[in-house]
């Protein structure tokens, strides 16, 4: 039996502490809450734990490799020379013939390391990874608002708040630690919860007030509750004269309240009642249902214009952004893609030096652009003009839209997947790299406030396996074998690395030591020196209370503020809303949305339902007038959804939570992807995973099953 040691949890990115435990045989046997972890104080919850301990996907236990039409067992050295040969033979036709395709659930070591390569050593524009099918929205949102991306409250703001908007989410379902600290604060005294979903989730089950827009509105919505804050004079004008610019361009471009209510479905008194609510200490958490639209960017700024509007920026108060996978926020500060290490700016010529002197490559091999974004690099593929695709820690064949799209584009290529367990782009690989996973691999990870933890190895990994560092070294070894200093890649010696990249910069790691973090367990940056750590952004106001620092007038205040843009100030947006890209109408008259349930993660490789259960994980919630509408597409509790894109059959949970009008499929059924389309925001390239149009039909009791080996799935249908 092993000592506890702390960890992390990876299911999601609250970042719990945990204390694990292995038992003499190398098995896993249990992990509990770490009582003296500054993020979760040891609270847990049971899906994280559940999944940490027992994922019940199957493993990869040894590399394959695909000869006559099958994926087979082989050695390492046979798969590192295939692949090694084949990027050789691509990068010879130009830098960008090879993709590469991350994670947020990769380490902040492993997703540095993969950058480095990517983007230093192979040159590529294509490459990006799953956290642009999921955050981009916010990360645009706040580059463009504040000069830099990532939320300025954190965690010991939430107590302070006293009315909590969630819009677009339901943390209660898929951040339930921290949801906890919400609702004590919005139960307290002054406190008040405020939900702005089309469904009425557990979350808007709990809120004082469920506001419930039609899908994709959100925009018209956020602008309408502005011009009601400003025609209320609800404006918080000092602040908005020393701190921010482009406030009159703003107000000249909102919208009548009454119209943009319309256009939003909502009652003018809801909208009254959203803007009164800005008049207390307010935070405005924000989810999928904000960022996966083609107007996520806009929608997130509205939500940014409120708080700078109404003065909410500052401790206890502040727009709050829910990252998803546990290192989306590591991802973005380490792993070159958007961005280069520590939000240097891509296109920047002295950052571009510093990079590739740091990386000893040269200037002309770092790409020029940052490249399309995911779903257009998918486009690429499908175009024939990348040859190898190269994916880490991500299912793009179910997680990505239009998913036959993708899966054609995939079989076209020559396609490596490094991953721990048997997910559907497995099967669609031609080598497949075993990599460990949870509880076998060392590094660290960031949570949502930005706090930096580690998480360690408590048992080997299979004998076949090896960690994600160790992986992409060996590939770096062989194709541009300067590019690291060993060939075999230490976690610590990474983390060094990246963190000295980001000394001096707005998301400086470099006071941060593997050390420290043994010691201290969690770590927020900004952390420039050794022993402080980042605490409200932008805001220099150490010490004080969120009292203190609302009641602050200007000229106490007027220092305090320093926003990382060319003037100063943090700015204000003027996006109208345009609609959503694919309406209802006569032939696809419903609209379907995707989210997550309790039980499941993503596209559910280590959550897939076994006999015994109840098929709630994959089935499609609609309302009983939906089904009544539509009896003749219902047979023996199934029905196909049908898009222009697919048609997919799916369990049925009748449901008068979901509007009716509105088909509410998990995002765990890994055949839901068949169904959605690609449209994406133009700033930040996230898809429209949100909505699109759809009709119900009978199932045809013919249809193939098309969901692969890896599925014991409800999700089956049909190409078309
Ligand atoms: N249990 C569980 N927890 C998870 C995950 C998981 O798979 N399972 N995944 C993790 C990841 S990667 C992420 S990104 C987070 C996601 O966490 P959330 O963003 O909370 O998750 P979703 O359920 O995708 O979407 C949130 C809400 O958006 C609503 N919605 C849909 N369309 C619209 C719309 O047009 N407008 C508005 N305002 N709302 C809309 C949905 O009804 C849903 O309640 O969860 C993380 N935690
Ligand atoms: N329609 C619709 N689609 C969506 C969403 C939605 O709300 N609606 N949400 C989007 C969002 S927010 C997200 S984050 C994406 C997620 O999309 P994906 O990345 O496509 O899905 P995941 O199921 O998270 O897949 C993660 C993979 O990483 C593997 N893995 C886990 N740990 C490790 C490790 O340590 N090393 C390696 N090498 N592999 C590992 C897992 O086995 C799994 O196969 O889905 C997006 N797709
Ligand atoms: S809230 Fe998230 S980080 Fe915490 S235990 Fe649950 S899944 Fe893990
Ligand atoms: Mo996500």
């Amino acid at each position: 039996m092993t000592d506890r040691e702390p960890t992390t949890c990876m299911r999601c990115a609250v970042g719990c502490g945990y204390q694990q435990r292995a038992g003499d045989d190398g098995e896993f046997l249990d992990v509990r809450g770490d009582d003296d972890h500054p993020t979760n104080g040891g609270k847990t919850c049971s899906r994280g734990v559940r999944e940490t301990i027992d994922p019940s996907g199957e493993r990869v236990t040894e590399p394959l490799i695909r000869r006559g039409g099958t994926l087979r067992p082989t050695d390492w050295d046979t798969v590192l020379g295939t692949v090694s040969v084949r990027i050789i033979e691509a990068l010879r036709n130009g830098n960008d013939n090879v993709a590469v395709l991350g994670s947020g659930q990769q380490t902040n070591e492993a997703a540095y390391a993969l950058g480095k390569l990517a983007r230093g050593g192979f040159g590529t524009r294509y490459y990006d990874a799953n956290t642009t099918l999921c955050m981009a929205s916010a990360v645009q949102a706040y580059v463009q608002a504040f000069g830099s991306d990532a939320p300025p409250p954190t965690y010991d703001d939430i107590p302070d708040a006293e009315t909590h908007v969630i819009w677009g989410a339901n943390p209660k379902i898929a951040h339930p630690v921290l949801y906890r600290r919400i609702a004590d604060s919005a139960g307290g005294d002054d406190g008040e919860l405020i939900v702005v979903d089309p469904v009425e989730s557990e979350t808007a089950a709990d809120a004082d007030l469920h506001v419930s827009p039609e899908p994709g509105t959100d925009l018209a919505l956020a602008r309408a509750v502005l011009a009601q804050v400003v025609d209320d004079g609800l404006v918080d004008r000092e602040f908005i004269e020393h701190h921010t610019e482009g406030f009159e361009a703003m107000v000249g471009s909102l919208p009548d309240v009454d119209v943009a209510a319309e256009t939003a479905g909502v009652p003018v008194e809801r909208v009254s009642e959203l803007a009164a609510a800005f008049d207390a200490r307010t935070l405005v958490y924000w989810g999928m249902g904000v960022n996966q639209s083609v107007q996520g960017t806009g929608t997130a700024r509205s939500l940014i214009d409120l708080c700078l509007a109404t003065g909410n920026l500052g401790p206890g108060s502040g727009p709050f952004s829910l990252t998803g996978q546990a290192n989306s926020m590591g991802n973005r500060v380490c792993a070159s893609k958007s961005s280069w290490p520590g939000y240097r700016p891509f296109d920047d010529t002295a950052h571009r030096k510093a990079i590739a002197n740091a990386w000893g490559v040269p200037l002309s091999r770092l790409p020029d652009s940052s490249g399309p974004g995911f779903v257009r690099i998918i486009d690429e593929l499908a175009r024939d003009n990348v040859d190898v695709c190269w994916t880490v820690a991500t299912n793009p064949v179910a997680g990505m839209p239009d998913a036959n799209h993708v899966e054609s584009a995939l079989e076209d290529t020559f396609l490596i997947v490094q991953d721990a367990f048997r997910s559907d782009t497995v099967e669609l690989a031609d080598v497949v790299l075993p990599a460990a996973t949870w509880g076998e691999s060392e590094g660290t990870v960031m949570n949502m406030e930005r706090r930096v933890s580690r998480v360690s190895a408590a048992r080997e990994p299979p004998a076949d396996v090896r960690q994600d560092v160790d992986i992409i070294g060996a590939v770096a070894d062989r194709v541009v074998s300067d590019l690291f200093d060993s060939t075999r890649l230490d976690p610590e010696a990474l983390f060094d690395e990246v963190s000295a990249l980001t000394r001096g910069t707005t998301a400086d790691l470099s006071g941060i030591s593997y050390e420290r973090l043994s010691e201290e367990l969690a770590v927020r940056w900004p952390a420039p020196d050794e022993t402080g750590e980042g605490g409200y952004r932008y805001y220099d106001g150490d010490g004080a209370d969120a009292e203190d620092a609302r009641d602050a007038t200007p000229d106490d205040a007027d220092g305090r503020w320093s926003f990382p843009t060319d003037s100063g100030r943090a700015r204000f947006s003027n996006a109208s809303h345009r609609g959503v890209p694919e309406p209802i109408d006569e032939a696809y008259p419903l609209t379907l949305t995707t989210g997550r349930r309790p039980d499941a993660y993503n596209t559910g490789v280590r959550t897939r339902p076994d006999a015994d259960d109840d098929g709630s994980a994959t089935a499609a919630r609609m309302h009983p007038e939906t089904i009544a509408d539509n009896l003749r597409a219902f047979d023996r509790g199934e029905t196909v959804i049908e898009s222009r894109r697919s048609a997919v059959t799916v369990g049925v949970a009748p449901d008068a939570h979901v509007p009716p009008g509105l088909v509410w499929l998990p995002v765990h059924n890994p055949a839901a992807n068949r169904l959605t389309l690609s449209a994406a925001d133009p700033e930040s390239a996230e898809p429209n995973l949100k909505q699109c149009a759809v009709a119900l039909r009978a199932p045809d009791r013919t249809t193939t099953d098309i969901t692969g080996s890896s599925g014991q799935l409800n999700g089956t249908g049909s190409h078309s």
